[in-house]
Parts: C-alpha cells; sequence; structure tokens
C-alpha cells in the first residue's frame, strides 16, 4: 500500500465538513469542490530521493483571468516544516503545458489538528488565462517537506467523485495515477469588463460644457498573455436628443490588414467594428481604436453606454493558432452631466445647435475636450 492511501485511510475516522472562507478573493468563484473526508500527504524529502506530488484537474467555467486556487492545505506535527509548497496550473493535464504558478513559504500554511486541514488557503496567480470549457490541472509540489511529521497534508474527498468535471493524481515518482476521487479545491476567475475612464481613472460620471465637444476613445486593453485580438464590435449608445454624434474615425494600425469602421446605425446607436486581415495578424498589445466626437446640446444629464452587441464579439485566439474565445464584456454607463456655460463677456453664449459652437467657442477661448476611455480589463477589484 502506498504512503498516501495510508494518510486518506487515517484521516476517515475523523470526518469534517467545517470550512472556514479565507479573505475575500479577487474574481468570481468558478469550480469548487468543498467536501472533506480525509487528506493527502504532500512532501518532497531532501534531496528528493522520495517525494508525493498532487494534482487536481478542473473543467474551466468561466473564460478570464484565473486569479486565484484555493485549497484546503495545513500542516501537522510539533513543529512548523521547513518547506514551501508551490501550486502550478498546466493546461489539459498535469504534464501539460505550465502557464503560471504561485508559492507560499511555510508561515503562510496554517497548522491543523483533527484528520485533515478545512481552511482554505489562496495561492494568487496573475498572467494565467482560462478558457470555459477547457481543463486545466492544479498540481502541487512541496520543496524540502517531509514525509514524517511536521508535514503537509492536503484535502480531499476521499474515495468519492465528488467533483465529476476533473480528477485528483498522485505521482510518487512512477507517474500520474488517476485517484478517480477529488481534492478540495475552489477556482476564481476575473472576467473581462468594461470600464470608462479619464485621465486613466474609472468614471461614473463626466462633467462637460453645453455647446462643448468631447471625444469617446474605445479602447482594448489587458488582452491575456498568449491570445491575441482578431476581431470586435462595440456600440456606443446615447441620447440624441441630448447629444449630438459628430463623427468617429477608426484608427488603423496600419499592421496586420486590419478593416475597420463606425458609423450611427439608428438615432442613438453608433456602432464600430473591426478586424484582422488573418487569424496569424492578430494584435496583442494595449491601444485605441477608434475616437468618437459629441456634441453636447443642452444642460442637464445624459447617460452613454458602451456595450458589445448581443453575440460575444471580441473575439481573441491563441497566438499561433487554436480556437478562439469570444468575450462579451457587461454593458458600462457613464453619466455626463452639461452644465451652462457662465456668461462670457456679459453676453448668455447660445447653445444646441452644432453651429454655434465655433464662435463661442472662439469667443471664450476655451474648448472642453474631455478624453472618455472604454477599456476591457482583465482583472476586476
Ligand atoms: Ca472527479
Amino acid at each position: 500500500m502506498s504512503r498516501f492511501l495510508i494518510v486518506s485511510i487515517l484521516a476517515l475516522l475523523m470526518v469534517s465538513n467545517v470550512l472556514q472562507p479565507v479573505a475575500a478573493a479577487t474574481g468570481t468563484l468558478d469550480q469548487q469542490q468543498t467536501s472533506i473526508l480525509g487528506g493527502l500527504l504532500l512532501y518532497s524529502s531532501p534531496p528528493a530521493a522520495s517525494y508525493q506530488f498532487l494534482s487536481q484537474t478542473f473543467t474551466a467555467g468561466l473564460t478570464g483571468a484565473l486569479t486565484e486556487v484555493e485549497l484546503a492545505i495545513g500542516y501537522e506535527g510539533d513543529s512548523t516544516p521547513t518547506g514551501s509548497v508551490t501550486v502550478e496550473i498546466h493546461s489539459g493535464s498535469p504534464t501539460g503545458t505550465l502557464l503560471g504558478s504561485s508559492s507560499l513559504g511555510p508561515s503562510g500554511i496554517p497548522e491543523f489538528v483533527g484528520s485533515a486541514p478545512d481552511v482554505f488557503v489562496a495561492f494568487t496567480f496573475s498572467g494565467v488565462s482560462v478558457v470555459a470549457g477547457n481543463v486545466y490541472a492544479i498540481v502541487i509540489t512541496a520543496s524540502n517537506a517531509q514525509y514524517d511529521p511536521p508535514h503537509y497534508v492536503v484535502a480531499d474527498y476521499y474515495l468519492s467523485d465528488s467533483y465529476a468535471a476533473g480528477t485528483a493524481y498522485y505521482n510518487d515518482g512512477s507517474g500520474w495515477i488517476d485517484l478517480t476521487y477529488d481534492i478540495a479545491f475552489k477556482t476564481y476567475v476575473a472576467e473581462p469588463y468594461c470600464d470608462i475612464e479619464q485621465n486613466g481613472s474609472p468614471i461614473q460620471n463626466l462633467n462637460v460644457q453645453v455647446s462643448s465637444t468631447f471625444t469617446v476613445d474605445v479602447w482594448i486593453r489587458d488582452i491575456p498573455a498568449g491570445w491575441g485580438l482578431t476581431q470586435f464590435n462595440i456600440q456606443v449608445n446615447f441620447d440624441p436628443n441630448d447629444v449630438e454624434f459628430i463623427d468617429s474615425e477608426f484608427l488603423d494600425p496600419n499592421v496586420g490588414g486590419w478593416i475597420g469602421g463606425g458609423n450611427v446605425i439608428e438615432p442613438g446607436r453608433w456602432n464600430g467594428d473591426a478586424q484582422s486581415g488573418g487569424l496569424s495578424d492578430v494584435w496583442t498589445e494595449d491601444r485605441a481604436w477608434f475616437v468618437l466626437t459629441f456634441h453636447c446640446l443642452r444642460a442637464g444629464p445624459t447617460p452613454i453606454t458602451v456595450t458589445s452587441p448581443p453575440v460575444g464579439t471580441i473575439i481573441l485566439v491563441p497566438v499561433g493558432g487554436g480556437s478562439p474565445v469570444f468575450l462579451e464584456p457587461e454593458p458600462v454607463t457613464v453619466i455626463v452631466n452639461q452644465f451652462e456655460p457662465a456668461p462670457v463677456a456679459g453676453v448668455v453664449v447660445q447653445k444646441n445647435s452644432l453651429e454655434i459652437v465655433t464662435p463661442y467657442l472662439a469667443l471664450a477661448g476655451l474648448i472642453v475636450a474631455i478624453s472618455t476611455v472604454f477599456v476591457i480589463k482583465k482583472l476586476k477589484n
């Protein structure tokens, strides 16, 4: 009988289902298996003459940045282990491509008493993207952590297939062996979302002087590493009684055969789209793609909402080829507060038509050129 089975069977004697959350995670809870009935020993005796490494596969339910993996992990024994624990994310299987890793030293992993650890410990990640429907492996290794106590234990739900979309593995040097049951884990994913910013900071309100113009720059930003933009479709909705659309410009990158354009397709709705010349001509950097110019018609608040159309149409493909993902950020709205200009030289300036903009601006010597930025972000705070 191998050592991991010994640990699991001992742990069966005491059942634990008390789950204590740690500090609120960044991102949305995606996949989880939180039943605990035992534990698997995690160790690597120096100089790694013997070891037992662990893995749990999962199928992502959300597309975005994997921000955290939580494991119910702890140590037991009379003293603190000296080794650290590393959690890696691999694509497909424990031997698949390494996507990222996160480590905690002994001080970051709590002691437990009883059958199995039941406190979930967060391992944080950056730069790891997951796609809904794809399988990933959480690979858990320990450095300089011994078999004898004090040692690390990772909680599991012994002998039950409690998570259908993945499985636990162990590796003691003879390869990854499917345990057919599951480790306790949680994954958190930050989905792409829209943001409206001014000078780099998110805003909900924008103050603009009536009869002035303002611009809306449409950016797509924070494209995940390893992915490229190949096509997108964005709409900007506004009240044509409050603001007047003047024009929009497609900011052609002049590489990759990109074509794009934008128009008002119905009153109060501007639609812009662009696509690369081919799947190998993807765009990977932060970039503004359109600039829209509006004219304020009358005083008062008015919403401007940026959306992606009903079907997810910000399309990314893996650099080098692969299946596309279709991102669909939630709409975002900014309230434009249009205010009356102060009288200039004792004359109340007229408003409400485009024609007066130029003389007014010339007279007052003022121009309100507020650049508002629409971005697709990877991480939600
Ligand atoms: Ca399973």
